[in-house]
């Protein structure tokens, strides 16, 4: 048995020796070729800071998924530099709204070598941050600051992309005197940059028209209770009640307002203008009036657009999403005509850009501050805001003009009135009273 085994093992063997040794043999492997090399690869840090906890936290959210989107597709549709393949990578920060934060984030950032900076939301932490940022050589575009100090510091990097609070506190300041026939005016501010700030501009313009200011109140934007100060503004027998601040105090402010069975209309900037704050006021927002440096979304060049694409993405615009995909994508634009994304190369070319964003046109005067930015101004109707007017800006150009396209004169002489949309009921401007003058936009040096 064991003897047959054998002699079967041996047959097996000697077959495969047979056939390896002389059948078909296997042709040489064909000589590799070479798959092309992808281009290296460079990645260009952007900053992104806005208050990403705590109270503001949806509005910092809206800035930051408004330029995610723009660094997204800009990826998406790749940039070779110099034979690299540039991929920028966006870096969030959450200053929480808080000055002190601000700074931290900031140098953070510094140090995780940033090119540029979008940011901050708030004045109040955009301004320190500033100084940081230029000391370090970082670019910086804020889409929602809107104190005027920011640009006033003479640091070449830091821009924005909206108008400012000293427009639009006179644009404010002459509404609720011109408009809205406000003779007794209370003014309440949070005491941040931009609340106090805004309050201060509004109250030089409302007094320049002729109204009297019969109160001043503060509170913080961390409260919620107003009871007290509101119950002191109506012992003063106010007509307007004017809030220079965000909308988490102005919603519970507003229902507490009508509460106390105060009146008087109440006002307020971009701070107020936003989509958080129709669901905080609840039914006591209706005939809220209140401001926003820019176009009404559908009246944008791009705004349709935009909204599609953010909306599907990351749902509900609250107000400065297309403001920041438009720093992103203006930065970014700089860098590309620069052919760099040294900030020291591509600071000056960002400085003289004139190109369409979705926003409308966006040009820098020496400040660095947005040529002739428009205001409008929106109140709360049926549980939206509904556009009143707005005055200044270009004429925005056509959807789908190149993106580069010139946008602006060198040098503008002044804004120009866009008709008016309509006026609250009972208004002057309703029973066909002149409107205020749009706020002029000096002509401008380019920044150096
Ligand atoms: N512009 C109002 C919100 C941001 C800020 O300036 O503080």
């Amino acid at each position: 048995m064991q003897l047959v085994n054998r002699f079967a093992l041996g047959l097996t063997f000697g077959f495969a020796l047979i056939v390896g040794g002389c059948g078909k043999q296997e042709p040489p492997p064909a000589p590799k070729t070479e798959a092309p090399k992808p281009p290296p690869e460079v990645v260009v840090r952007i900053g992104s800071v806005a208050p990403l906890t705590g109270p503001q936290s949806h509005l910092g959210k809206d800035n930051d998924n408004g330029a995610r989107l723009a660094v997204e597709e800009v990826n998406a549709q790749g940039w070779v530099l110099n034979g690299a393949k540039v991929r920028f990578e966006l870096l969030s920060e959450d200053d929480q709204a808080d000055p002190k934060t601000g700074t931290i984030v900031a140098q953070k950032l510094v140090d995780n070598k940033v090119a540029a900076v979008i940011g901050h939301l708030n004045s109040g932490t955009t301004i320190p941050a500033s100084k940081i940022y230029h000391d370090a050589g970082v670019a910086q575009i804020s889409p929602s600051a809107t104190n005027p100090k920011y640009t006033e510091q003479g640091y070449k990097g830091a821009f924005r992309v909206m108008a400012n609070d000293v427009q639009q506190g006179k644009v404010l300041g002459e509404y609720a005197v011109g408009k809205l026939g406000a003779k007794r005016i209370a003014i309440i501010d949070d005491r941040s940059a931009y609340g106090q700030g805004l309050a201060d501009e509004f109250e030089k313009a409302a007094k320049a028209a002729g109204a009297a200011v019969v109160g001043r109140e503060y509170t913080t934007d961390r409260a919620t209770d107003f009871r007290a100060i509101l119950t002191s503004i109506k012992a003063k027998k106010p007509d307007l009640v004017f809030y220079g601040g965000m909308d988490a105090q102005a919603g519970p402010m507003v229902a507490q307002l009508k509460t106390l069975g105060l009146k008087a209309r109440y006002l307020g900037g971009d701070g107020v203008q936003t989509a958080e704050f129709i669901k905080l006021a609840g039914p006591a927002r209706e005939g809220v009036i209140a401001s926003s440096p820019g176009l009404p979304l559908d009246k944008m060049p791009g705004g349709k657009g935009f909204t599609e694409k953010f909306t599907a993405k990351y749902g509900q615009i609250q107000i400065y999403a297309p403001y920041a995909y438009d720093a992103t994508m203006t930065l970014i634009e700089a860098m590309k005509n620069a052919n760099s994304t040294d900030p020291a190369k591509f600071i000056p070319v960002l400085a003289r850009i004139s190109r369409q964003g979705v926003t409308g046109p966006i040009a820098f005067d020496e400040k660095g501050d947005l040529r002739n930015g428009p205001i409008t101004l929106y109140h709360a109707k049926e549980s939206k805001w509904e556009p009143l007017e707005t005055v200044g800006g270009e004429a925005a150009p056509a959807v789908g003009a190149p993106a580069g396209a010139a946008c602006c004169p060198p040098a503008k002489s002044g804004g120009e009135a866009a008709p008016a949309v309509a006026a609250p009921a009972g208004t002057p401007a309703a029973t066909g009273e002149k409107a205020p003058a749009a706020a002029p936009a000096p002509a401008a040096p380019e920044k150096k």
